[in-house]
């Protein structure tokens, strides 16, 4: 009850902030209430957005070499994975080194408890002898919880496409995050979307099922029952946007007409122009150079690459 109300004011201060900037914007975390959760689940299974299945193909094809580069050092370790959402992927991993008598345990965090439940509960049918010990934290908090712990050997993941979720700079500063948790040794692998095809990138957050264009407006959905707003959802339209020169796939709401809408949590009342926007995401898609750059910054030197066939998609293994 009481982190309940603890959202509602972090979510009412976000918007707040957000819808008085200009050009407005939202902070992509709060797609994720239960609802958002599920339609992100059926974007994952559409084959428009390819990079869960990249990531798949790169899991199930390279998985005993991931092993083997964690395993090098031969001591157990703590696979922490960050925003491990519903950790599917993952889960091949999981097993894989379960099957090959791997000594590690599993520490999932994410900031959704809805999802490490869900993901906690799955994995205790599917891999009974795996030891799960969720972290339902920011990732800020998560790190800082790890890195107090000098005792274990830690190997952090960060995949899917989450750090896209970040500009450049911010991704920067979050790998200077994690790599300050990290002590001499440590490992991170992380998942990176490449450029590619501007078409392809286009598709992925413009299908034509109107999955994503559901997942977007959701967040306006989340606004009025959360925070008592009064979103007219018929007057606001998706429109997403891929930008071949900086990798950026920005989404917006884009206000149908001229309007307000009244907030009840902030006591707000909020005028849109027409074709007034909303920035809700990015997806940054990186190329090689700038993988390098953000390794290099953060004083992590790259151990491996991993591409799936069509090299859409790399995860990457950094050491300190
Ligand atoms: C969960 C951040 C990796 O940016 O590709 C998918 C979210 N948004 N379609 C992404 C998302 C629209 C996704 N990440």
């Amino acid at each position: 009850m009481v982190i309940l109300e603890k959202n509602i004011a972090q979510m009412a201060a976000a918007v707040m902030a957000g819808l008085a900037r200009k050009p407005k914007q939202l902070p992509s975390w709060l797609f994720y209430d239960e609802q958002g959760d599920a339609i992100f689940q059926s974007i994952m299974r559409m084959p428009e957005y390819y990079p869960t299945r990249c990531e798949y193909e790169i899991f199930q094809r390279q998985k005993e070499a991931i092993r083997q580069q964690f395993t090098v050092a031969g001591t157990p370790f703590r696979l922490v994975e960050l925003g491990a959402g519903d950790g599917l992927k993952t889960e091949l991993l999981l097993k894989h080194f379960l099957d090959q008598h791997t000594d590690f345990s599993y520490w999932p965090t994410d900031i959704s408890p809805n999802v490490l439940a869900i993901l906690q509960e799955r994995l205790e049918h599917a891999l009974p002898a795996l030891s799960v010990n969720p972290i339902a934290q920011r990732h800020e908090d998560a790190l800082r919880t790890v890195a107090a712990d000098r005792e274990h050997r830690h190997i952090f993941m960060f995949l899917g496409a989450n750090i896209g979720n970040y500009s450049l700079l911010e991704a920067q500063a979050f790998v200077n995050n994690l790599a300050g948790a990290m002590h001499a040794g440590d490992l991170l692998l992380m998942g990176f979307d490449l450029k590619k095809d501007p078409r392809v990138i286009q598709a992925a957050y413009d299908d034509p099922h109107g999955i994503t264009r559901a997942f977007n407006l959701n967040l306006l959905t989340r606004l009025n029952r959360d925070l008592g707003a009064d979103f007219d959802l018929d007057a606001f339209e998706h429109a997403p946007y891929y930008d071949p020169e900086t990798g950026a796939a920005k989404s917006y709401l884009v206000s149908l007409r001229h309007q307000d809408v009244h907030i009840e949590a902030t006591h707000q009342t909020i005028h849109f122009d027409a074709w007034e926007t909303i920035h809700t995401e990015v997806s940054l898609k990186y190329d090689l150079a700038t993988i390098e750059t953000l390794a290099r910054k953060a004083n992590l030197e790259i151990v491996r690459h991993f591409a799936d066939s069509k090299d859409y998609f790399r995860d990457v293994l950094f050491r300190k």
